[in-house]
C-alpha cells in the first residue's frame, strides 16, 4: 500500500494526464501520477523491447499507454501535461498542448507535489553539478542525516516520492531542461555551480539557457539561502538581485564563506581551516571548488553541520568521497599509461575543465555529435598538456579543422575500438589517456554511460 497522495488541482475538474516520452522520468512519474488518482495517458515516439517492457509496467498500473507515436489530438484535451525533459519544447506534443492551454510542468514538479515533508538542496550550474549533489549526499550522510540523491544525477524524483518512506533530506541535481517547467521549486539552499556555454543544440541562444538556470531561484524569498560560485562574473552579475542570503564559495579567496588558499593548499569553511587539499582524493582544481560548494551548502542547510564535530564530519565526508563513475574517472595504469574516463564531459566547458586537471602528458580522445560549440575553445588548456588528439564521430572533421593547425590531431574514425587502438599506440609510459569528449555520444552510443562503460573495457584490456 502506498501512502496517500493529494490529489493534483489540475485534474480536479476531470480530464487526464498526458505524460511526454517514457524514459525513467516519464515511468516514474506515470506511476505517481496513478497514486495521485490521475487518469494517465503516456506515450512515447520510440519503440522496442525496453519501451515494450515499460509499458507492459505501466498498463498493470491501470496507465494508458502508447508507443511510436503521440496522439495529439488526445494530448490537446488533457488537464495537464508532465514533460521528460529529454523532449524538446518545440516537440510536437508540447506544441500541441501549448495551442490549446493546457499547461506543462516537468516530472520534477510531480516529485516535489508528491514528496511529503523532506527538505532538499537543489543543484544546477553548467559543469560540477553531479559532483557536488553525490558529495552533498556523502557529507549529509557523514553527518549521520538520512540523506539521498536524486534528479538529474540518475533517479528521477517521483521514484523517491513514491516510497511509503523517504528520506529526511535530499540532495536533488537539476538541469536546465528540469528547471524550465518547474513552478513550485523552494529548496531549503540552492547551488548555482557555474556558467557556461552548453545545449546549444536545444536553445535558441546562450540567454535563453542561462534563463532556464534563473529558475532555480524562482520562489527565492528574503529567509532563502543560495550557494554560488564567487569567482564566476555571470553568476554573480545574474543572482546579485535575488532576495535571501548568499554564500559564496571561491578557488581565489581564501576569507570566502568556503574558500582556498592556493599557497598553502589549504580550504576553508566560515573563516576556519578544514583540511588540506591532497587529503581531497579527486583531480583537478574544480574538484576543490566542488568541495567547496558542497561543504558549504551542507553548512548553510543543516544545523548540525555548524559544530566543530559537524565541522569535523564535513571534512570526513570530503576525505572519503569517490569520484562518481565516468566523471574524471581514474580507471588505473596499464604499462605505465593512466587511463581517464570523462565520458560526462559532454560539453567543450566540461572538456576544458578535465583537459586542465590532467598533471601527465595527455593523449585525448574528442569525438562523437557536434552540440554547436566552438572546439578551438580548448586550445588554451591543451597547450603543454595535450601530445595527441584523437578526433573521432560525427564531429571528426570539424575537430580536426579547429585544432590540426595547433596540435597533433589523428583521425580515429566511427568505430571506438579503432578509436582506442590510435589513443593506445600514441600513448607513451608516463602519459594518460583521456576521454572528454566535448561532444554528445549519440552518434555511437546510447547515452554517455554506456561511451564511459566501453571506454572502461578497452581499459582494463592487457
Ligand atoms: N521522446 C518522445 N517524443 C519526442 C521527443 C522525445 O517521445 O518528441 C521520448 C524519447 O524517445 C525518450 C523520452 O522522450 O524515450 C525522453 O526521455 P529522457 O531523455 O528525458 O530520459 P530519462 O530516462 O527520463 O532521463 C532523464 C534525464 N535525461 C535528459 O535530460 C536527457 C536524465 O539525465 C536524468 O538522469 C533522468 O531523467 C532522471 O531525472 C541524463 C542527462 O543526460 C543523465 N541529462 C542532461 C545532462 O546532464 O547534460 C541534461
Amino acid at each position: 500500500m502506498s501512502r496517500p497522495f493529494r490529489p493534483l488541482p489540475e485534474v480536479a475538474r476531470g480530464g487526464e494526464v498526458a505524460v511526454i516520452g517514457l524514459g525513467r522520468s516519464g515511468a516514474a512519474a506515470s506511476r505517481l501520477l496513478r497514486a495521485m488518482q490521475a487518469e494517465v495517458y503516456a506515450s512515447d515516439r520510440g519503440v522496442g523491447e525496453r519501451m515494450e517492457e515499460t509499458a507492459a509496467t505501466l498498463r498493470a498500473a491501470g496507465v494508458h499507454v502508447q508507443l511510436g507515436s503521440h496522439d495529439l489530438a488526445r494530448v490537446a484535451k488533457c488537464a495537464l501535461v508532465v514533460v521528460s525533459p529529454g523532449v524538446p519544447p518545440d516537440a510536437p506534443p508540447l506544441a500541441a498542448a501549448r495551442a490549446a492551454g493546457v499547461p506543462i510542468v516537468s516530472e520534477v514538479e510531480i516529485g516535489l507535489r508528491g514528496l511529503g515533508a523532506a527538505q532538499y538542496i537543489a543543484v544546477t550550474g553548467t559543469n560540477g553539478k553531479t559532483t557536488v549533489t553525490a558529495m552533498l549526499a556523502h557529507v549529509l550522510r557523514t553527518l549521520g542525516l538520512d540523506a539521498e540523491e536524486a534528479g538529474n544525477i540518475g533517479t528521477p524524483l517521483c521514484e523517491i516520492a513514491l516510497r511509503d518512506v523517504g528520506p529526511a533530506w535530499l540532495a536533488l541535481e537539476l538541469s536546465s531542461f528540469q528547471l524550465h517547467d518547474t513552478p513550485s521549486l523552494a529548496p531549503d539552499v540552492a547551488v548555482l555551480t557555474n556558467l557556461a556555454p552548453d545545449h546549444l543544440d536545444r536553445y535558441p541562444s546562450l540567454e535563453a539557457y542561462y534563463a532556464d538556470k534563473d529558475r532555480l531561484f524562482r520562489n527565492a524569498r528574503a529567509e532563502s539561502v543560495r550557494v554560488v560560485n564567487g569567482d564566476d562574473a555571470e553568476v554573480l552579475r545574474r543572482t546579485a538581485a535575488v532576495p535571501g542570503v548568499a554564500r559564496v564559495f571561491s578557488l581565489r579567496r581564501a576569507d570566502a564563506d568556503a574558500g582556498f588558499d592556493a599557497t598553502r593548499r589549504e580550504l576553508f569553511l566560515a573563516g576556519q581551516r578544514l583540511m588540506h587539499r591532497d587529503e581531497l582524493p579527486l583531480l583537478g582544481l574544480h574538484n576543490v571548488a566542488n568541495a567547496l560548494a558542497a561543504a558549504l551548502a551542507v553548512w548553510a542547510a543543516a544545523a548540525a553541520a555548524r559544530t566543530s564535530a559537524g565541522r569535523a564530519a564535513i571534512a570526513d565526508g570530503l576525505r572519503t568521497f569517490r569520484a562518481p563513475a565516468h566523471r574524471l574517472e581514474q580507471l588505473g595504469e596499464r604499462a605505465g599509461v593512466l587511463w581517464v574516463n570523462d565520458s560526462k564531459a559532454t560539453n567543450v566547458g566540461a572538456a576544458r575543465v578535465a583537459i586542465e586537471a590532467m598533471e601527465r602528458p595527455t593523449v585525448l580522445l574528442l569525438g562523437g555529435r557536434h552540440k554547436g560549440e566552438p572546439y578551438a575553445n580548448l586550445l588554451p588548456a591543451l597547450r603543454g598538456r595535450v601530445t595527441a588528439v584523437v578526433a573521432y564521430g560525427e564531429a571528426e572533421s570539424l575537430i580536426a579543422d579547429e585544432l590540426g593547425a595547433h596540435v597533433p590531431v589523428e583521425r580515429g574514425g566511427s568505430s571506438f575500438s579503432e578509436v582506442i587502438a590510435r589513443a593506445r599506440a600514441l600513448a607513451r609510459p608516463g602519459d594518460a589517456i583521456l576521454l572528454a569528449p566535448a561532444c554528445s555520444s549519440y552518434d555511437m552510443f546510447t547515452n554517455f554511460e554506456a561511451r564511459g562503460e566501453a571506454f572502461r573495457a578497452e581499459a582494463q584490456r592487457p
